[in-house]
């Protein structure tokens, strides 16, 4: 039996959930997968090109950083206050990846017409199991039931299921793509990614892939990509595929950014990164990107929310990538 079948506890136990994620606290294994369970139903209608009207907040990074994701929603307004659209990489790096992904799908389930959540490139099953999303998991297994099998069982896996079915990309008002990562060869037009089958791992190769790791460059044309995966693209690229789909702006995430945003192509790519102080350690500001009912745009910066215990981060290894 479904919750939908008790009217009058529909949204009762969800709030309750939200309310409790919101102070950090993670739901029981029973309730994320019945959480990732409804999730899916909703993702699964969305389109790998979701529209989303103005007014809409885009955001970008946020890495685990559960206290700056509720700072970020203390200065861009609760939900569904304020409509959100999330460009991805909501875990690893930061200490609170269960927490912070599992109010992102709780939003998302409470209030799916408020709130776009994209796929970033560690909403993989092989990333997260690299870059500590998997060592939270155990973590947090750990301390409730000391056994290390049920670690994947309980968070991992319902959420990492769910994961592949987040849309690649997203569009405002038809005029601003979103997205994690940047453009692909092998990708023209807008109804090229309309058209593929999303609902699985990322692959490693191919236009899926590149929409999620790819970076813009300085040099003209398609590059290589140092991250070992998607491509670099120049303004020409930029330019050509914003002509060819009518686009004003192609905005994305991925790459950290001092200043919390960062414009480039002449303004027809910004990046927006969201995780303040990155890693606890990079002393860069964050920002999200308010686009209101006018299409105009407005950058709110913001710096960390103050320490609350995290334990010492210089135990992680460095990072190559975002
Ligand atoms: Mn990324």
């Amino acid at each position: 039996m479904s919750l939908d079948s008790v009217p009058t506890n529909t949204h009762g136990n969800l709030d309750e959930e939200i309310s409790q994620l919101m102070q950090c606290k993670p739901l029981s294994e029973q309730e994320v997968r019945a959480l990732c369970e409804k999730a899916k139903e909703i993702l699964m209608d969305e389109s790998n090109v979701q529209p989303v009207k103005s007014p809409v907040t885009i955001c970008g990074d946020i890495h685990g950083q559960f206290h700056d994701l509720a700072e970020l929603f203390r200065i861009g307004g609760k939900c569904p206050d304020t409509n959100y659209l999330f460009m991805g990489d909501y875990v690893d790096r930061g200490y609170y990846s269960v927490e912070t992904v599992t109010l992102l799908v709780a939003l998302k389930v409470r209030y799916p017409q408020r709130i776009t959540i994209l796929r970033g490139n560690h909403e993989s099953r092989q990333i997260t199991q690299v870059y500590g999303f998997y060592d939270e998991c155990l973590r947090n297994s750990l301390i409730m039931f000391l056994v290390y099998s049920m670690a994947m069982l309980m968070f991992g896996r319902p959420l990492q299921i769910c994961f592949d079915y987040f849309p690649l990309t997203a569009l405002v008002e038809s005029e601003i793509f979103c997205l994690h990562g940047g453009l692909s060869p092998s990708i023209e037009t807008l109804d090229n990614i309309r058209n593929f089958d999303r609902v699985q791992e990322v692959p490693h190769e191919g236009p899926m892939c590149d929409l999620l790791w790819s970076d813009p460059d300085d040099r003209c044309g398609w590059g290589i990509s140092p991250r070992g995966a998607g491509y670099t693209f120049g303004q020409d690229i930029s330019e050509q595929f914003n002509h060819t789909n009518n686009l004003k702006l192609i905005a994305r995430a991925h790459q950290l950014v001092m200043e919390g945003y960062n414009w480039g192509h002449e303004q027809k790519v910004v990046t927006i990164f969201s995780a303040p102080n990155y890693c606890y350690r990079c002393g860069n500001m964050a920002s999200i990107l308010e686009v209101d009912d006018c299409k105009e745009h407005t950058f709110i910066q913001f710096e960390p929310a103050p320490r609350r215990g995290e334990p010492d981060v210089t135990r992680r290894t460095p990072d190559y990538f975002l």
